[in-house]
């Protein structure tokens, strides 16, 4: 069927340069084949050609001062993607690496991940190419409140509801609040991942991370495993990896590794939890301090990594949870992983491994969850977060932990049933996206041409 390579034509020739959301589009387009083969009502409404198009693009600048008095300029973008099933809803990513592909590839994912939640979200990304990296808390206030003194404009509990990603943690998420707050003269849940302090929801901090361990937990009982006692590898030092650790800690499992962009650690008696949050989450520091409190654990920079792979996948496991960044997994590490005897991957990241690496994955016929999938967690219990709000009531760590392992539960039966249905039992890639895909279509068919 041309469609696929018609569609990406089209995007690369309206959408130049724009390679992180070429890659996207064309694995969740791959996987939709046999629906639209099978359901002409797709085609005759040309959902594919209206889905791959975001509602709404806001680029915007933004201007603050620095500590030395100097001014600084940066990008801002928010794209709404697709309202089908509810307000936007999506991260911020403060990272010098983003640009309108970026946001866009996340903003597309959002889309299919929301709906994967079966709660009532759209899907949307935004962020800037501000790096967070080396800056005073007194910098991080003042760019936060120049990025919000446009975005307000955007967004609303109803409308629009952002919340954090890469370089976005509960701190800016404070910042933005505040002066989102003193603008709209509205104390409304128009940001998730707030403080408990203030609106914020138990778990929303842990919910990426301890949603992709109950992700792999589920796919591994469907076979008769179980991940106690296993080795794990997880990449990343961020607030996904290490609730990651948190969670496979919980269930009895032994995370190894983890990992930055300038290096990676291999603690052969298990990550230290409480020295990696104090590292990271109190004195920011670069995860190469790791050793100076733990001589018998080895770091070792990016410069040392053999050539064309990630260190963190040539470590012996069991299982792999990549929580870093997108097209940190390249087809070379699934093959280290696989000759190391490695049946199950759940990926806390938004689309850590490479196309090539996703096929070898599928081939293979061991448990992989796909990002859109297994971090879904995070954004899941952000909506929780809006309906506590929204309701002016907070539940408990248990209740809102355990809402959270049954909609990952509901997210792999989803998934799974779907695979099965389109005669691929074990492609969750290609049963995540189809269903993510169908009940957003269904919707924009039922809501009419808008
Ligand atoms: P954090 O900012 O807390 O941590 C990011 C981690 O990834 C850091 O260890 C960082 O290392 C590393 N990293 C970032 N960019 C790169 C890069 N280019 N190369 C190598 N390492 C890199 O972010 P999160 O933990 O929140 O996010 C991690 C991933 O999980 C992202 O893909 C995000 O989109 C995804 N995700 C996050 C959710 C959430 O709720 N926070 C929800 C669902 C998915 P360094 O410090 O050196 O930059
Ligand atoms: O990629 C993601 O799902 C997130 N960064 C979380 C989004 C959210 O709105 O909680």
């Amino acid at each position: 069927m041309p469609y696929v390579k018609e569609v990406l034509d089209y995007l690369k020739r309206t959408s130049p340069a724009q390679n992180e959301f070429y890659q996207a589009a064309e694995e969740v387009l791959e996987s939709l084949r046999p629906l639209i083969l099978q359901y002409p009502k797709y085609a005759k409404h040309k959902i594919i050609e209206r889905i791959v198009e975001p509602e709404r693009q806001i680029l915007f600048r933004v201007n603050w001062l620095d500590d030395k008095g100097e001014i600084q300029v940066n990008k801002g973008y928010r794209i709404e993607f697709n309202s089908a099933l509810g307000p936007y809803k999506g991260g911020l990513r403060f990272h010098p690496s983003v640009n309108a592909g970026v946001i866009k590839f996340l903003g597309f994912e959002q889309i299919f991940k929301n709906s994967l939640t079966a709660l009532q979200i759209g899907g949307a990304k935004g962020g800037s190419d501000f790096d967070p990296k080396g800056k005073s808390d007194n910098e991080i206030m003042k760019f936060c409140q120049a990025f919000m003194s446009e975005l307000f404009r955007h967004i609303g509990a109803n409308t629009d509801v952002p919340a954090g990603d890469i370089g976005v943690g509960a701190r800016e998420i404070g910042y933005m609040f505040g002066m989102y707050k003193k603008l709209s003269n509205r104390y409304e849940g128009v940001l998730t991942g707030k403080s408990l302090k203030w609106g914020g929801s138990l778990v929303r901090t842990e919910a990426t991370g301890y949603g992709v361990v109950y992700f792999a937990k589920y796919m591994l009982e469907d076979r008769g495993e179980s991940l106690e006692g296993k080795k794990c590898v997880v990449s990343g030092s961020g607030n996904v990896a290490i609730h990651t650790i948190e969670k496979l800690y919980h269930l009895g499992a032994l995370p190894v590794t983890c990992s930055d962009s300038n290096g990676m650690i291999y603690d052969e008696e298990g990550v230290d939890l409480e020295l990696l949050k104090e590292l990271k989450e109190v004195r920011r520091e670069r995860l190469s301090e790791y050793v100076k409190a733990r001589p018998n654990a080895k770091y070792t920079p990016i410069e040392e990594y053999s050539h064309g792979c990630n260190a963190v996948y040539n470590i012996q496991c069991f299982a792999a949870f990549p929580c870093a960044t997108q097209n940190e997994l390249n087809l070379n590490d699934v093959k280290n992983l696989l000759k190391n005897g490695c049946v199950c991957v759940s990926e806390g990241a938004n689309m850590p491994s490479t196309l090539e690496a996703v096929h070898l994955f599928v081939e293979s016929k061991i448990c992989y969850g796909p990002g859109k999938a297994a971090n879904a967690g995070g954004v899941a219990t952000s909506q929780l977060e809006m309906q506590q709000n929204a309701s002016m009531t907070s539940w408990s760590f248990e209740e809102v932990d355990a809402k959270l392992a049954q909609i990952m539960k509901n997210i792999y039966l989803n998934a799974s049933t779907t695979a099965a249905e389109f005669g691929e039992p074990t492609n969750l890639v290609l049963g995540a996206n189809i269903a993510g895909f169908r009940k957003v279509a269904d919707a924009m068919i039922e809501q009419g041409l808008v």
